[in-house]
């Protein structure tokens, strides 16, 4: 063969190579899957583990993610999820603020044919098909296990047991369920009494309002508080000091979530147990998601594994916490 004829022949075969890779690229870039997540807001310390955890996975697994902050309302949650419809992402998921009232916008997504995952939190519909896959905890468990800890740490002792107890956002999930779950353990136990039960939003501001309002009401009376998250139990704890009393002595405290600043107030000797709730649920979520576009069915429920954490395992515990 003729050199220049040689060099014409690698040209053509050189060029197809070069078509096909650029091809195949293109193809990549296609592929790339797109995921709209609506998140509730940043109302405690929780929330924010598990956005960070959402953005990390997404960036981890090489999908696009569209995030939106709800700033608590349920209305920027449907208006971000009409958006993600607008958008034609491929999958939504998101963490409802409250269970009802989520009907509407979710035929619309169906209707759209995009594939609604729930994340964290659950809703409260008719149709499960409006929805392929719930991935969070059991937060029934997570309330039965708080009084549980109680009935076992004040066991043998003579009297009533008044409690206090701090709800989290009315409506959501958590907050039914944490109650319900502690509720259930306690109902046929007569010693125990719930005093008084308010919501203070998750959030710490409204946990030591709230409080206030608690004490002033009840002072000396208040053997427990059960609070259905860490950073109200750690915003009541100021309220409970600056009222004279000695959180975590004279008053147990009780918790949910299992935050570092739950692990620093027991180290403190402030808080007496968090129950664990983990907010990692973002490798759960990418793996859901990538399993959704391989076509491959999912179950309809992924349940968290989280533990217990008495104030005597705290300093132990520390260093290995995520969050
Ligand atoms: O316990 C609380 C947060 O939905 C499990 O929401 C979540 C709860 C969590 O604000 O701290």
């Amino acid at each position: 063969m003729k050199r220049s004829r040689f060099v014409a022949a690698a040209v053509v075969v050189l060029t197809g190579l070069l078509v096909i890779l650029g091809g195949l690229g293109c193809q990549a870039e296609k592929k790339k899957v797109t995921l709209g997540f609506s998140q509730i807001g940043a109302e405690s310390e929780w929330r924010t583990a598990n956005t960070k955890s959402i953005e990390e996975a997404a960036k981890e697994a090489g999908i696009e993610l569209k995030l939106s902050d709800a700033q608590q309302k349920q209305e920027n949650q449907i208006k971000a999820i009409r958006s993600f419809i607008a958008q034609k992402v491929d999958v939504i998921a998101f963490s409802p603020v409250v269970e009802t009232g989520w009907e509407p916008v979710l035929r619309e997504a169906k209707a759209a044919k995009i594939p609604v995952i729930l994340t964290d939190r659950a809703v409260d519909t008719k149709d499960e098909s409006l929805w392929v896959t719930f991935i969070g905890s059991d937060f029934v468990e997570e309330g039965r296990r708080a009084a549980n800890w109680l009935v076992e740490k004040t066991k043998g002792q003579e009297g009533t047991v008044n409690i206090v107890e701090l709800q989290g956002t009315v409506g959501s999930a958590p907050a039914i369920d944490r109650k319900k779950g502690f509720e259930e353990v306690l109902k046929d136990k007569p010693n125990f009494k719930i005093l008084r039960s308010q919501t203070g939003d998750f959030t710490r501001a409204k946990g030591k309002e709230v409080m206030e309002a608690f004490l002033k009401a009840e002072g000396k009376n208040i053997n427990v508080l059960y609070a259905h998250n860490d950073d109200m139990a750690i915003g009541a704890i100021q309220a409970i000091e600056e009222a004279g009393l000695r959180p975590g002595k004279d008053i147990l405290i009780i918790s949910i979530d299992a935050v570092k600043g739950a692990f620093e107030a027991m180290m403190a000797g402030k808080l007496n147990v968090t129950v664990e709730c983990s907010p990692l649920l973002g490798p759960q979520l990418m793996s859901a998601v990538n399993d959704l576009m391989a076509g491959k069915t999912l179950p309809k429920r992924i349940v968290t594994q989280e533990g217990v954490f008495p104030m005597e395992t705290a300093a132990q515990e520390f260093p290995k916490r995520k969050y």
